[in-house]
């Protein structure tokens, strides 16, 4: 017997017809706002075309029915133009307030910048607790498990796994009650930042800033996905976003500064080739297997084998170059993004994995800092 496919945790539930549950004040507002206009359209709907098939079937010619013959009615001009008028009127008050309320996002208490790449998003707290954090957010199923020909299907991917394709390794953290900004921005194509409990949906633009808020009442964890058509990978892009309470929010604060301090290795330390080689491994499974394949062999005709690559196998200054800088008009991008010593590493990893072995093996931190200026 197979599972069935069980609510997701954050998102959609199974059959589910209306929208997403509202998680804050702007979400709720916009069910409301939708079933105030939806009825008000379908009492019309009923009403008008009620009128209209009576009187087609109560006034037939068969039954011999003698039609007036008058022309104009004054009164009957002005009551329907005065009445739709004050529908018009009465559908767009709230719906106006509830989209000026959207765009307000003066008084925040934290403002986070959300960057979309082909294909992960990019965290930075910009201002309020939490400043100075910041991490990429990338899509945490293993490509193992959506390569797998063994299922059949999505669905029974979903079965397995009930966040298939809607997981990350780093999710947004923020606190409960507390007013949150989200710039958005994109550093090759147009994202969009979306949770639909929130009632958010932000384009991510690149080269324009553009923002939004929310203010999540409960705590939780709550999933999205980037809603902008963005290439190859755009469904490999989701957002997740937990909200934790004031402490939690605290610790997670110091859990992540300590981390980031760990992080920011010295890149003037000598490293040992297996500390770059191991750290290099998990670099590679996040940012490279994707295209270049976990095997470093590649795809043929789209993405070359590292595998025995002359470049890789070559000075390392090519190798350094084409990492900083990607390939223009191909879809290796640049990874300038990544740290010095995650570059370094995954560079002494590919230099020394799938049966390389370069003449110098391993790439310093430091050679990448300075080949930045
Ligand atoms: C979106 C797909 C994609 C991703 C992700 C990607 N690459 Fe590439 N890479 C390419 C393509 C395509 C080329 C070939 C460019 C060309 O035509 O010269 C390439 C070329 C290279 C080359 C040169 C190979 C040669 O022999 O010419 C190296 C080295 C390389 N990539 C390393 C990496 C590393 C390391 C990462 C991860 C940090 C990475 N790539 C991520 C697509 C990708
Ligand atoms: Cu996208």
């Amino acid at each position: 017997m197979a599972a069935a496919v069980s609510d997701m945790p954050g998102g959609p539930r199974v059959n589910q017809l209306n929208i997403a549950d509202p998680v804050t004040r702007i979400a709720a507002d916009q069910h409301w706002v939708h079933w105030f206009l939806m009825v008000i359209c379908a009492v019309i709907f009923v009403l008008v075309f009620g009128v209209m098939f009576y009187s087609v079937w109560k006034h037939r010619k068969s039954k011999g029915f003698k039609p007036a013959t008058f022309h104009e009615s004054t009164s009957v001009e002005i009551a329907w133009t005065i009445v739709p008028f004050i529908i018009v009127i009465g559908m767009a008050l709230p719906a106006t307030r509830m989209v000026v309320e959207q765009k307000d996002t003066s008084n925040s208490d934290i403002t986070i910048k959300a960057t979309g790449y082909q294909w992960k998003w990019g965290y930075d707290y910009l201002k309020g607790e939490g400043e100075g954090i910041s991490f990429l957010a990338t899509l945490s199923t293993p490509r193992e498990q959506i390569d797998d020909r063994q299922f059949p299907d999505a669905r029974s991917k979903r079965e397995a796994n009930p966040t298939y394709l809607m997981e990350v390794d780093n999710a947004l953290v923020v606190p409960v009650n507390k007013k949150i900004r989200i710039v958005t921005t994109a550093n090759d194509v147009i994202h969009a930042w979306m949770i639909p409990a929130f009632g958010v949906k932000q384009d991510a633009i690149p080269g324009f800033l553009r923002d939004t808020w929310f203010k999540a009442e409960k705590v939780g964890v709550y999933r999205g996905q980037c809603a902008e058509l963005c290439g190859k990978d755009h469904a490999f892009m989701p957002i997740v976003v937990e909200v934790k309470s004031e402490e939690d929010y605290r610790a997670w604060v110091e859990g992540k500064k300590k981390e980031m301090l760990a992080k920011q290795d010295d890149p003037n330390k000598e490293w040992q080739q297996a500390e770059l080689q191991a750290r290099g491994e998990k670099v590679y499974a996040s940012n490279c297997a994707a295209c270049h394949q976990a095997s470093g062999k590649g795809v043929p005709g789209n993405f070359p084998a590292l595998e025995g690559s002359k470049l890789v196998l070559g000075p390392q200054e090519g190798q350094i170059e084409i990492l900083l800088k990607g390939k223009a008009g191909t879809a290796m991008a640049s990874f300038k993004q990544l740290s010095d010593v995650e570059l370094a590493a995954v560079m002494t990893y590919t230099r020394n994995a799938f049966g390389n072995k370069a003449e110098d093996g391993i790439v310093q931190p430091k050679e990448v800092l300075a080949a930045r200026k």
